[in-house]
């Protein structure tokens, strides 16, 4: 039967299960990656298995979020993280190395390869034609420990690009469109496969900054076929030997298919504060604005920052506005340097910072009040910019650096001809720094700060559950509405009782007090939410801290993928309406019972009755007999302990 890539790669690595629609599968992983804001707690797990060294193929332990240095903690991670690589076998990115998954593309990446990254971005792998799949610290633990990873098997949406992208229109505008079509919940269920005539016109780095910000649709995940453009990546990285042609076979089908011909786009931007809020340039120009950022793993390449820099050979930067560069990688601002466009940047008054996430999770660069900020990242949600009421809009380095000229949102296109420029045939690899794994046998310490709190402790599930409803949210409620990010809570991402206390911060001020009170009543908490709960971020810190402060169920409309996994992985039910309208009626502070909740979930049942002030109504458990398990032992590392 003809097959597409997602199935070719899905059949190469299945180890349980058959690629039929919605079954769960277990996948062969080859390759993993951490980041360090999710990365500490996931090498805690990883030593709670007790596995002496990696099984993988390949795993890197890249440094990139926690940057900011403003006491011993974040410091501290760094150095526990340069321990575990070495202890453990792994490769090692420290600080100032670049974004993962930059580096990852750039350094590590393989067609028709599997990469599981405690990262929700890790998809921008695809761009290699790589499964690459973003899930939750212990997920990336088990797989580290050659454990398959489960997924439910996704349908497959085929987008069809034809045509050529336009001057001053780029690969972010594609993914804009999409968003605009689909919103930020189109993608859940799917994997997203580019094919068609319009692939071959982009580049690697373009592919992947398609995929990285499919992430924003929902998607588990997005994938490019492996042809002569993927080769020729791999060869200006030194990495030929690599190369494996991958590509849809003739009359291969997807469950949904989109036609996007790229020459009929022009720019878009998605305005505050959704990725999904998407229009056209024109609607919104000559809005003043503030700051502008170019940065993240969505827009940070050679390319993205060379256009910006063949742009300013001729323009200055607007005096009120603070234009500032995040490269993506050691080796982006290499090749930037050796190509002379950083003096362009520096001279422009660009004000040029280190390769890492920074202001795309809140870790410096907040936006003064009540102004605009442009940003080339994934995601603009409520606050995450670290400004409150802040106004973050999302765009291309083409949009970026126009607007930064004129001082207001502008159309690239009124800057007249577009810089045309080639890409080196060969980079320079600015990978001096990373380490590569310890030979098996050496004795390493790990070097642990005080910073570091031992992995709570769970107990079981009850029997019958007795519990309160301790909040009710809307729609689309991101993982940073649940456990926020920015500089401040950041560094406590290794310390559960610490970072619990910020759980809901942006939503309600109370809930962590309310929380406590309940559970020293020996009652459990329960959270009400809309469609797509628990969006964004992969942050399994999400789950986990509130699971600390005595959250075991939520009840929403719908989940979002990774979060619905982190649920589990942590022993909080996951529960949805069988009647949605039930969701009107529910009020914070109702008291809950679950009759004999732990034998339903023995039995199989999918159908739960669910007592709210005594008055029933039914909730879905849409799980499958694994998680079951793993939900009555009251988390996957007790399971994985009776296992
Ligand atoms: C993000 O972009 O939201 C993050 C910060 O990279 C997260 C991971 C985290 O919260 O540590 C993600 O995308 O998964
Ligand atoms: Fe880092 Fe932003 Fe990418 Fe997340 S989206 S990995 S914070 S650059």
């Amino acid at each position: 039967m003809a097959k597409t890539v997602t199935e070719k790669i899905l059949a190469s690595h299945l180890v349980e299960g058959s690629l039929e629609k919605a079954a769960e599968i277990g996948i062969r992983i080859d390759q993993t990656l951490t980041q360090d804001a999710t990365g500490t707690m996931a090498y805690l797990e990883f030593e709670a298995t007790g596995i002496p060294r990696v099984q993988t193929e390949l795993s890197v332990c890249y440094v990139d979020h926690n940057l900011v240095q403003s006491d011993f903690r974040n410091a501290d991670d760094h150095r526990f993280l340069q321990s575990v690589a070495r202890r453990y076998g792994l490769y090692f990115s420290p600080p100032g190395n670049g974004i993962s998954h930059q580096v990852h593309l750039e350094r590590f990446g393989a067609p028709g390869k599997t990469l599981l990254g405690s990262d929700s971005h890790t998809p921008t792998g695809g761009g290699l034609g790589m499964l690459a799949i973003g899930a939750g610290g212990l997920d990336v633990a088990m797989a580290m420990a050659g454990k398959p990873f489960y997924l439910v098997m996704p349908k497959i949406f085929g987008i069809r690009l034809s045509g050529k992208l336009p001057d001053w229109v780029s690969a972010r505008d594609i993914l804009l469109e999409l968003l605009r079509q689909l919103s930020v919940k189109g993608g859940v269920g799917y994997i997203m496969e580019y094919f068609g005539p319009g692939v071959g016109e982009l580049s690697v780095t373009d592919r992947a900054s398609i995929t990285n910000f499919g992430a924003e649709l929902g998607a588990t995940t997005s994938v490019f076929p492996s042809d002569e453009n993927t080769k020729k990546f791999l060869a200006s990285q030194g990495r030929s030997d690599l190369w494996t042609p991958l590509a849809a076979d003739v009359g291969a089908t997807y469950d949904e298919v989109i036609d996007i011909d790229m020459s009929g786009l022009e720019p878009l931007i998605a305005c505050p504060s959704s990725p999904d809020n998407v229009v056209k340039v024109t609607e919104v120009a000559g809005k003043p604005i503030a700051q502008v950022l170019v940065g993240s793993c969505s827009n940070s390449s050679l390319r993205d920052l060379m256009v910006v820099a063949k742009v300013l050979e001729k323009e200055e930067i607007d005096t009120d506005v603070s234009f500032e560069i995040n490269p993506g990688s050691r080796q982006v601002l290499e090749n930037m340097t050796a190509q002379g466009d950083m003096l362009t940047l520096v001279k422009a008054g660009a004000r040029v910072h280190q390769a890492g996430c920074l202001g795309c999770i809140g870790m410096g660069q907040a936006p003064p009040t009540g102004t605009i900020s442009l940003r080339t990242f994934p995601r603009n949600f409520p606050g995450r910019s670290g400004t409150v009421n802040d106004q973050v809009y999302l765009c291309s380095p083409e949009v970026a650096v126009a607007s930064a000229v004129k001082g207001r949102i502008t159309d690239p296109r009124d800057l007249g001809d577009y810089p045309h420029f080639d890409l080196p045939e060969k980079y320079l690899l600015g990978d001096q720094r990373i380490e590569s794994p310890r030979e098996a046998g050496e004795v390493v310490e790990i070097v642990r700060g005080p910073n570091i709190a031992p992995f709570p402790e769970f107990e079981p599930l009850a029997d019958t559950w007795h519990g309160t409803i301790l909040l009710k949210v809307g729609d689309n409620i991101t993982t940073d509405h649940i456990m926020p990010a920015g500089a401040k809570i950041l560094p406590l991402r290794s310390n559960i009782p610490a970072i619990s206390e910020y759980v809901f911060n942006s939503v309600d001020l109370e809930f962590t007090k309310r929380a406590r009170d309940t559970a020293a009543g020996d009652l459990g908490g329960m959270v009400i939410g809309g469609e797509n709960y628990g969006q964004g971020s992969s942050r399994e810190h999400a789950a986990l801290a509130p699971r600390f402060l005595g959250v075991e169920v939520k009840l929403v409309k719908s989940f979002a993928r990774i979060h619905k996994a982190n649920l589990i992985n942590f022993g909080i039910v996951p529960l949805t309406f069988e009647n949605p309208e039930d969701y009107e009626m529910l009020k914070q502070g109702a008291a809950v019972e679950i009759p004999d909740m732990r034998q339903k979930i023995v039995a199989g049942e999918k159908t739960l009755t669910v007592l709210i002030d005594k008055k029933p109504i039914q909730a879905t458990l849409e799980v499958s007999n694994r998680h079951r398990e793993i939900l009555l032992a009251g988390g996957l590392l007790n399971w994985a302990k009776t296992a």
